[in-house]
């Protein structure tokens, strides 16, 4: 049996993130791939709850450090169901991920390399698409603002921070300007074939041996 695929779908905020994991959930399903949605931060477990609360009251105080901590933790809270579920052959999409742990947390002035410690060790991505836009519309998106870390100033900072991943050699980015969500997708899918392909030829590979 071949190992599912596991796919980070990356991003700042309002970049359509949301949309285009749950459209790939649904094209994945109707191509007949059993696959798995997890959206990080998974607000429903016992540090996802903490997590919530500190994204929307902005008046529950937390350092920098121990906000990063939870978040990274919160990954940890899922890492074996991952694994778990990729060993099982199913294809796992991720609406965010270590990516963003990083990049928002590194945003505020931690040092990266630091950020990005407490994730080593979970389970990495075949592909990463980060999705961007070359100007800043998310920002004029409606509903932006709601929530702690959506400002304009502090968005283009983690935007920064995250491209320091480009060259990683998972790392896809797709540019969403001017593009329909229809054609978003598109770019989605080839890259997720590309994926599925090169998992599938190794497998053929191995068990020719
Ligand atoms: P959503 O709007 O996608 O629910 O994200 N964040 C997220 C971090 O600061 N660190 C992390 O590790 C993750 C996964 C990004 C809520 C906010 O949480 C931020 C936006």
């Amino acid at each position: 049996m071949t190992r599912g695929v596991l796919i980070a779908i990356e991003g700042l905020d309002r970049t359509g993130k949301t949309t285009q994991t749950s459209r790939l959930l649904e094209r994945l399903d109707k191509s007949g791939v059993d696959a798995t949605l997890i959206k990080f931060p998974e607000r429903t477990t016992p540090i996802g709850r903490i997590i919530n609360t500190y994204l929307t009251d902005k008046a529950f105080e937390l350092s920098d450090q121990s906000a990063h901590l939870l978040f990274s933790a919160n990954r940890w809270e899922l890492a074996e169901k991952i694994r778990n579920l990729l060993e099982d052959g199913k294809t796992v999409v991720l609406d965010r991920y270590v990516y963003s742990g990083v990049a928002y947390s590194s945003a505020k002035g931690l040092p990266f390399d630091w950020c990005l410690s407490p994730d080593l060790g979970l389970p990495k991505p075949d592909i990463v698409l980060f999705m961007k836009f070359k100007h800043e519309d998310n920002v004029t998106r409606e509903g932006f603002g709601e929530e702690r870390y959506e400002v304009a100033e502090f968005q283009q900072r983690v935007k920064t921070q995250f491209e320091k991943f480009q060259n990683e050699d998972n790392w896809k980015t797709i540019y969403v300007d001017n593009k329909s969500i229809e054609e978003v997708g598109e770019l989605i899918w080839a890259e997720y074939e590309v994926v599925a392909r090169r998992e599938r030829e190794a497998l053929q590979k191995f068990t020719k041996l």
